[in-house]
């Protein structure tokens, strides 16, 4: 495989990972375990009194609470696997809306705090409920809606009642009886004090146990949509992301098979090459037989000098050198046809760079098939939760 061809694959695979990284965010973004309630509402309606309650926190120090207008920013607190998140009174501010809105997209629930001493909902705060269903949707928005009203202990039964009917009226007439409006009466105070005092009644008489109960079957209801949602999100980018990733690793594996197989090929005519260069080299510079002969001229020369006999090894001398060069040639020959071929020079070299380049390149199809493994196995993890 050339350079190019190993970069486009590198290139693909790429590709792939960031989608894949795209993937995991929506997962990770999507509801899971994690549910968010939202407290929303004009400000000073007991939001963050109510949230106090709900964490077991009686003394209200966790939310911050005050007659004058207190929370500012969005608070979070994680009790018993809900996110609890207080927001600023809506109508102070600008700002303060934007707060809001913001924590609406993260929310799954919401309480809409209304104090029952001031009547029913003011035309503020139907604004801010047509703000907010229309852009979540009216059915959505209302199904994952509690309408809280505070403050019952100030109040007589039948002027909660009628509060509790009147709100009812006020929100079929401004967005249909279509929807199953849940409204509830509570007073937050009297929790706290019925729990620090251990006053049974008081919380008894709070309602409080009924919201939390509320709170519980709304969730219920709410499940099998936020899973369908998460779902449907997770299949739409799943479904073309693991063809993609099944196409790659047939891809890969066989380019991997056909590297192998020419890894094979060019690895067996090297060794044969490599061989036959050994051999030849073993020949050329095996030379201690050859030196015998030539020192038994030299002895002939200097002792028992015999004219014929020293001719006949002089010329036997010769042929040897003859032999010497001949060798040396063909080994050189040798030489220059595996640079040719195999960019190696057996003289100098340990490594043939064409096998190297080749391993590496199996190497790397090997670790893009270990990848794309990888990532399959979390994306059927993915399948398999969502
Ligand atoms: N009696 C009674 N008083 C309450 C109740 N809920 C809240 N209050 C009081 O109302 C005031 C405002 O309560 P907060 O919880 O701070 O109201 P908030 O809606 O969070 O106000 P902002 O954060 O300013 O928007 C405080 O003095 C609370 O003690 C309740 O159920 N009964
Ligand atoms: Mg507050």
């Amino acid at each position: 495989m050339s350079d190019n061809v190993l970069a486009r694959f590198q290139h693909k695979f790429e590709h792939i990972s960031s989608l894949f990284d795209e993937l995991k965010g929506l997962a990770d973004s999507l509801p899971s375990d994690r549910f968010s309630i939202v407290a929303l509402g004009i400000y000073n309606q007991g939001k963050s009194t109510l949230l106090n309650q709900l964490i077991s926190d009686f003394n209200n120090s966790t939310f911050k609470v005050s007659d004058i207008r207190q929370t500012r920013e969005d608070q979070v607190f994680c009790h018993d696997n809900y996110f609890f998140v207080d927001t600023p009174g809506l109508n102070a501010d600008a700002y303060d809306d934007a707060v809001a809105v913001h924590a609406q997209q993260r929310a799954n629930m919401y309480l809409f705090v209304h104090k029952i001493t001031t009547g029913e909902l003011n035309s503020q705060e139907i604004g801010f409920l047509e703000q907010f269903a229309n852009k979540q949707g009216l059915a959505s928005f209302f199904d994952s809606t509690i309408f809280v009203l505070t403050n019952i202990a100030n109040c007589s039964d039948e002027q909660t009642n009628s509060v509790v009917i009147k709100v009812k009226e006020q929100l079929r007439s401004n967005f249909g009886a279509a929807y199953n409006y849940k409204i509830i009466a509570v007073d937050s105070l009297r929790y706290a004090q019925g729990n620090l005092e251990h006053k049974e009644l008081f919380i008894k008489k709070s309602f409080i146990a009924e919201l939390k109960t509320l709170i519980e079957q709304t969730k219920k209801q709410l499940q099998p949509q936020l899973q369908s949602i998460k779902a449907e999100k997770i299949a739409q980018k799943l479904q073309p992301l693991k063809e993609e990733l099944y196409s790659f690793r047939d891809q890969i594996s066989q380019e991997k098979a056909k590297q192998e197989h020419l890894l094979e090929t060019v690895n067996k005519k090297f060794q044969a090459k490599l061989e036959q260069y050994q051999e030849q080299e073993e020949l050329t510079y095996n030379v201690d037989s050859l030196l015998d002969d030539i020192a038994f001229l030299t002895d002939l020369q200097n002792n028992d000098y015999d004219e014929i006999e020293y001719e006949h090894q002089r010329s036997h001398c010769y042929d040897i050198c003859d032999r010497i060069d001949r060798n040396e040639q063909v080994l050189e020959q040798l030489r220059q046809s595996m640079m040719a071929e195999f960019d190696f020079d057996p003289s100098v070299d340990f490594e043939c760079p064409k096998i190297e380049m080749l391993n590496e390149t199996i190497d790397s199809c090997e670790h893009m098939l270990n990848n794309c493994e990888q990532l399959l196995s979390i994306v059927s993890h993915l399948e398999a939760t969502t």
